[in-house]
């Protein structure tokens, strides 16, 4: 089954927006298998968004995701790499169409509330240098009498 990497950022965690991002994923149908709140080094943070080394905005880039704690997620379901960023939203909350997460809660680019990789190569990359293989639970959802 598919797993994506997803990870609330320091603006999501500061709003307390935590709850309601993992909430409608729930809801969506996917299946949480990892996560937890941590704090990004200056490496990791580098490591993570290499592939805009180059990029203008790099330096701020890192120091905004290093400036607090971030909620790092692993998410498994069908498709869930392609259908988490349609449910993010556009990069740039202002393009970000209402009803995503980036379109109900972002207001800049820089700090666009939520991380979610683009491809099954990132989602690999991404899952393997946030989580221990021992962090990710597997598990089959019960159908017993005591869930309601
Ligand atoms: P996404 O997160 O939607 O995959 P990318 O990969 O193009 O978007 O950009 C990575 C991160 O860089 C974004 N999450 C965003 O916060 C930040 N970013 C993108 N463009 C800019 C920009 N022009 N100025 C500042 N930060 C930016």
């Amino acid at each position: 089954m598919e797993k994506t990497f997803l990870m609330v950022k320091p603006d999501g965690v500061q709003r307390n927006l935590i709850g309601e991002i993992v909430s409608r994923f729930e809801r969506k149908g996917f299946q949480l298998v990892g996560g937890k709140l941590m704090s990004i080094s200056k490496e990791l943070a580098e490591e993570h968004y290499g592939e805009h080394k180059e990029r203008p905005f790099f330096g701020e880039l890192v120091d905004f995701i290093t400036s607090g704690p971030v909620f790092a997620m692993v998410w498994e379901g069908e498709n869930v790499i392609a259908t988490a960023r349609q449910m993010m939203g556009s990069t740039n909350p202002k393009d970000a169409a209402p009803g995503t997460i980036r379109g109900d809660f972002g207001v800049t680019v820089g700090k666009n509330v939520i991380h979610g990789s683009d491809s099954p190569e990132s989602a690999v990359r991404e899952i393997g240098i946030f989580f221990n293989e021992n962090e990710l639970v597997e598990y089959k959802k019960l159908t017993n009498e005591w869930i309601y």
